[in-house]
């Protein structure tokens, strides 16, 4: 997947030695646990800098961080709990990483500094590493960026790898593929919603939050949820339902646990490990076809297909892919 190309050796062997050795320190550091190291190393796959492919090969497997996706509509309350949760598992003495998306606004720094703003209590931690993300300009797409962010912060050591998302159902990033546990935060105003909601949010969440329990009709959106997850369950497990005041402190202990338990419980499904990995396999073999894709050529052979009685799109995309 990787070509010499891409990463210059051929341009200088030299050189790319260098950048080898240099990658190798970084990771080296990032594993120790500096900070400054990561965020190097977050920018250099995020801008696909010079080193990025051998930082990606170095990468291990089965680190022991683990991946938690809070996603939800924007202003549901998910950087507000993420702080809450921080706060909760501080206590703890864990290490905590977060990673905020918000895709919809690359270059809206406003909402970015305002998540900052929230979390700036936390911004000098020691057990805390935070990082905004606004990655939509990434080549390969969003989701397979982010699957190589998150890897790249699980070679440091933390705990908790908490991954924040704008989105429900049919999220710009695919949180589920990406994450051990994925926690969907709904709030009251999304009451009626929750009637039309995609059938894909009962399959992404394995934790719903009825955030903003103190406003009217959490408590209607709470039980319809739980009659969706118990009808969904069929006497399987139930996915937890959990009220919470993300501003008051309030179920934040609740979820804390729910969360740990769901993750507990996957550490024995090898089953569901290799489907997420080749979940994870695939939008990244997705992602390097679409860069791999000659526009030129793309744009000659449609041309010239598009001049047939019997034109067809999806089978011209077959043809043009080899398969
Ligand atoms: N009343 C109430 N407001 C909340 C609660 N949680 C968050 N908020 C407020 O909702 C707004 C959006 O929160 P934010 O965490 O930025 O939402 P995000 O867009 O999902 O990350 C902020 O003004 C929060 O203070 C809650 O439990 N109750
Ligand atoms: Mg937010």
């Amino acid at each position: 997947m990787f070509t010499s190309s891409a990463t210059g050796y051929s341009i200088n062997g030299q050189k790319h030695t260098l950048v080898q050795r240099n990658i190798k320190q970084l990771h080296e550091q990032v594993k120790e646990g500096n900070f400054l190291a990561l965020a190097r190393g977050i920018t250099i796959v995020e801008n696909e800098l010079s080193g990025y492919h051998d930082l990606l090969l170095g990468l291990h497997r089965n680190r022991h961080a683990r991946v938690i996706g809070i996603t939800g509509p924007p202003g549901a309350g998910k950087s507000t709990l993420v702080n809450a949760l921080i706060r909760y598992w501080l206590t703890e003495n864990k290490k905590i990483a977060v990673l905020a998306v918000d895709p919809s606004s690359p270059f809206n720094y406003g909402a970015l500094l305002g998540d900052r703003i929230r979390m700036s209590e936390f911004y000098t931690h020691p057990n805390i590493f935070i990082r905004s993300l606004a990655t939509r300009g990434a080549l390969g797409g969003l989701n397979a960026k982010m699957i190589e962010i998150t890897d790249l912060v699980k070679e440091a050591p933390f705990d908790l790898v908490l991954v924040e998302t704008v989105g429900v159902g049919q999220s710009e990033i695919e949180i589920a593929g990406l994450a051990d546990c994925t926690v969907v935060t709904l709030v009251p105003e999304a009451g009626d919603e929750v009637q039309t909601l995609k059938a894909g949010i009962m399959e992404i969440a394995n934790i719903f939050v009825v955030n903003k329990a103190d406003r009217d009709g959490a408590e209607a959106l709470f039980r319809n949820l739980r009659i969706m997850a118990h009808e969904k369950a069929a006497g399987a497990d139930e996915t937890p339902v959990i009220k919470t005041i993300a501003t008051g402190d309030e179920g934040v202990g609740e979820l804390a646990t729910a969360i740990v338990t769901f993750l507990d419980a996957q550490e024995n499904l090898p089953e569901k490990r290799l489907h997420l990995l080749a979940d994870k396999c695939w939008q990244l073999i997705q992602a390097q076809r679409m860069k791999d894709i000659d526009h030129n050529r793309l744009r000659t052979e449609l041309a010239e297909a598009v001049k047939q009685d019997n034109f067809n799109l999806y089978a011209f995309v077959n043809h043009f892919l080899g398969n």
